[in-house]
This record gives C-alpha cells, structure tokens and sequence, in this order.
C-alpha cells in the first residue's frame, strides 16, 4: 500500500518536473547545457596529477536514437594544445590522441572494460573509425576539428537505450600540460545542429571549473534500480568550496571533497524515489579568494562494484527536489 502511494507520488513528479522535457532536449554538447562546465580537460601523460587529471585520458560515448537514420558528426573544440583555452607547464609540448569507436565492444553494459575506469585494461575494444593526434596547431586553435561522417549503424547497438552507441577515447600521448577541450554530436559537418533525442555519457568525468566563484557547476549520474548506495570518489578538488548532492529526495547532502592532489570518498545512500532518474551533484566554488583553473576528476559506484554514468542531458530531467517525496522506513516481513 506504502509502496503504491510512493510509486504514485514519483509518477506524478515525473510528470510534472519536466520528463518530457528531459527526453526532448538535445545532449550532444559536451559538458551539456545544464551542467554549467567550461572544458572537459586531459593532460599529456607526463602531467602532474596535482594540476587535476589522474589518469590522462577520457572516455566518452555517444548515443544515436535508432530511428535516427541520418549520419552525423562529431566535433571537437580546441582539440590542439596550445594557443587559447588550454593549461600550459614550462612550453607547450603535448600531444593528445582523439579516437571515435563503432561496433562491438564498445556498449559499456556489455563490455566494462570499454569504461575505461582500469587502467592497462582495454578500453579501446570496438572498431576505430577515425582518429587524429593533435598537438600545438594554430590551426585548431580555438576552432571545431570534425570527425565523420559517420553512419549510426557503425555503432554498437543496445537494446537497453533503444540507440547505437559510438565511444571517443582522448589520450595525452605525449607532453606535460593540459588540453582544454569540449565535443559536440551534430548532423552538420560546420555547425552545431543536433540529433534528436541524442545524449552523451561517461564513467569517470574529468573537467574544469569556470573561475567564477558564482558559478556551480553540476553533473547528472542516472541511478539504475537496484541501487541501494553509491560510493562517490572525487581527485583534486583543492578544497574549494563544497559538493552536494541533490534529487527528487535529497534537498542537499554535502559530501567530502578531495584536497590537492589526492581522493576523497564516501557513502551516499539512495532512496526508491531516486531509482530511475538522476542526481544532481553540485560543485561550489570557495567565496572570497579564488581558486584558479581547478580541474577535477568524479566517479560513482554501486554497492555491486558497478559504475554509474554521467549524461550531458540528464535522464528525467534535472531533478527538483520535492519535500512532498517521503519514505517509510521499511517494515521487516514477518
Ligand atoms: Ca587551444
Ligand atoms: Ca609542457
Ligand atoms: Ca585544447
Ligand atoms: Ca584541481
């Protein structure tokens, strides 16, 4: 009976926070238009990790509703390093490798190693339909680099999001410093226009702080059911200002946020009005002296061990949260 009511109230919410409006807006930027995120960021593999990237390299994938049956394209902004935008350590001389990946191997629900959250492990599997090293190069300066076109029936099929799945795996194969970058899933080859009904995901985000201590910044973890906690880890976050976690339940939870150059990790349990939509982590930036340039790393996982993903357009919607959602504590069967 409890649980009717509860599915009722979530019903209800679902409809009138917008799902709709969720499952229409367009998730091909990416950082996408709700997460307020200037560049995702990756170092050449010489980096330091204190200037905010763990690992030096990213992993991306696309999604193309299956009844979109046109070709698109993906296009990266600044893919070089060098120039505007990008994070320079003694003189620019890093060069970063940008793949796009179709076919099996690549749907991250089959293959985990294509999540790219072990290092050593494989997480290129799938096949490489194009791909570029870019280094300090004018020409790309400040300007698209397009990939494509590309067929959506190159990509890995998953019956799971009714979509063809395409992976972008960006690596800092060379150099010390950082490239500031950003993609856009378009069906122009000059433009941004974008598919339909497309959206954009990843395990491990790694980006930049606007250097406005006004701003917050916001990435969207879809939580799947049989979720009953999820351990957050975030790197290098400095300790600038704090991290909350807000849904249709929790109306803020702050969370511990990582220091210079090291993890920082906890439990964050999660409630039956929270299945089957997304969270809102918040990142806000200290008041009072700035911290410049911070680059930081975030990634979720269940009890079970499993991943969550970010999406650029948050599934359901961003969440809103509602005091009318409660929950009973459970009674124990007889
Ligand atoms: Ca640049
Ligand atoms: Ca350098
Ligand atoms: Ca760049
Ligand atoms: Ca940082």
């Amino acid at each position: 009976m409890k649980f009717k009511r509860i599915k009722y109230i979530i019903l209800v919410s679902i409809f009138l926070t917008g799902f709709h409006a969720g499952m229409n807006l367009s998730g091909q930027a990416v950082p996408g238009k709700e997460e307020n995120i200037p560049f995702l960021v990756t170092f050449g593999k010489m980096g330091q990790t204190s200037w905010g990237d763990d690992d030096f390299y990213q992993v991306f994938f696309f999604t193309i509703p299956k009844e979109y049956t046109g070709q698109f394209y993906i296009r990266v902004f600044d893919p070089d390093v060098g120039g505007e935008h990008d994070e320079i350590q003694g003189e620019f001389n890093t060069r970063t490798f940008f793949g796009v990946y179709g076919g099996k191997g690549v749907d991250p629900d089959k293959n985990y190693d294509s999540r790219g959250l072990n290092k050593g492990k494989n997480y290129k599997e799938g096949t490489l339909l194009a791909s570029r090293v870019f280094g300090n190069e004018a020409r790309y300066d400040n300007k698209y680099f397009t990939f494509g076109p590309f067929n959506p029936t190159a990509g890995d099929f998953s019956s799971k999001w009714n979509s063809y799945i395409f992976k972008v795996v960006v690596e800092g194969v060379s150099g010390d410093d950082g490239n500031l970058y950003r993609f856009f899933m378009s069906r122009d080859q000059e433009n941004n226009i974008p598919v339909e009904g497309g959206n954009a995901f990843t395990y491990k985000y790694t980006f930049r702080m606007w250097n406005d201590f006004k701003s917050v910044a916001h990435i969207y973890p879809y939580v799947d059911t049989g979720i009953v906690w999820i351990k957050q880890r975030n790197f290098d976050w400095d300790d600038d200002g704090h991290i909350l976690v807000v849904s249709r339940y929790k109306q803020g939870i702050n969370i511990s946020i990582s220091g210079e150059n090291n993890w920082a990790e906890d439990r964050i349990p999660i409630e039956p009005p929270e299945i089957g939509s997304s969270l809102d982590f918040q990142f806000h930036k200290a008041q009072g002296e700035l911290i410049k340039n911070n680059n930081v790393v975030m990634s979720l996982e269940s009890q079970r061990g499993d991943a969550l993903p970010f999406f650029s357009s948050p599934i359901g919607g961003v969440p809103v949260y509602n005091p009318k959602i409660t929950v009973k504590k459970a009674v124990k069967p007889k």
